[in-house]
């Protein structure tokens, strides 16, 4: 009984070590291939360039769940890197930019608790690829 107690802490800890993992901030890639996203959650400081990296053929990621629009558009070659996207924090809301274009409020993006923002995105190819992008400040 107390093993079973001991084991199921142990298990516990480790679920939430998963699930807060800590924010890249530098060299920050996300696998795309037409099986998914190499990670469904991306934790990012607001400010660090990010990129798409295909490792099979074309994608266009897209903030939101469906439809086009917003603060992202991002297309990416197969086996080629995207443009960077940098997405930052201001007046209360998130904003993605695009290689350096001006920056879009992303108005899918939800606000949580701890002052991070969750951003949805998806593939205009494939819609069966989706991810969401977790911005710290
Ligand atoms: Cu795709």
């Amino acid at each position: 009984m107390k093993t079973t107690i001991i084991l199921l802490s142990l298990v516990g800890i480790a679920t939430l070590a998963a699930a807060t993992p800590l924010a890249c901030t530098s060299s920050c890639v996300i696998d795309a291939a037409t099986t998914g996203y190499s990670t469904a959650v991306f934790d990012v400081k607001a400010g660090t360039p990010l990129v798409w990296r295909s490792t099979d053929i074309g994608h266009i990621q897209q903030d939101g769940v469906t439809g086009s629009g917003g603060c992202l558009s991002v297309p990416v070659s197969g086996g080629a890197d995207s443009a960077p996207v940098v997405l930052t924090l201001a007046g209360g809301q998130l904003l993605g930019s695009v290689d350096s274009a001006p920056a879009e409020p992303c108005a899918n993006a939800q606000a949580l608790p701890d002052g991070s923002f969750a951003l949805p995105y998806f593939c205009r190819i494939h819609a069966t690829m989706r991810g969401t992008l977790v911005v710290s400040p």
